[in-house]
């Protein structure tokens, strides 16, 4: 029963904070994309850091990558990943003000006990700049986040030069 409350109220947290993103006309369903285990090529390991950072702090993939991301929570503290466009994460971030007590357990958010591991596996499929955050009540304030560079695939040059 608790497992079955906690899915609910982790769908409609992410389903509002989502709505909210979707109202000022960003597009965050083309990084919402879920990788498949037998695809990863890159491995990035990110700490969780009481001081209120991730370490690093800027990564760095390639259009086209499918990252295992694992994550340390390397504090005292619980803290989260979350994964997504800047304005999808402050518009979650201000939904959680609102209900600070939210669990998220999604494909691109995974909360971590101090001293756990957690794994997200994630397919990037366009090229741009994406972030990440935690979504404690007052950590992304504290500048609890990060941002992940998309650069194009290795060979394909921008278009009109040549
Ligand atoms: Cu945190």
């Amino acid at each position: 029963m608790k497992v079955r409350t906690q899915l609910l109220t982790s769908a409609l947290c992410l389903t509002s904070a989502l709505a909210m993103a979707h109202s000022d006309g960003m597009d965050d369903e083309n990084f919402r994309q879920p990788g498949n285990p037998l695809e990863i090529n890159r491995t990035v390991k990110v700490e969780m850091l009481d001081s209120m950072r991730f370490s690093p702090g800027k990564l760095q993939v390639k259009n086209g990558d499918t990252v295992l991301f694992v994550i340390h929570n390397a504090g005292a503290l619980k803290h989260e990943f979350v994964l997504g466009t800047g304005k999808a994460l402050k518009a979650h971030n201000e939904f959680m003000k609102q209900n600070p007590d939210m669990e998220h357990d999604d494909d691109s958010m995974v909360s971590v006990a101090p001293g756990d591991t957690a794994e997200i596996i994630w397919k990037f499929s366009r090229s741009g700049l994406l972030h990440f955050a935690c979504l404690q009540p007052g950590h992304y304030a504290a500048g609890m986040k990060g941002s992940v560079s998309v650069s194009a695939p290795a060979g394909k040059r921008p278009a009109g030069k040549h």
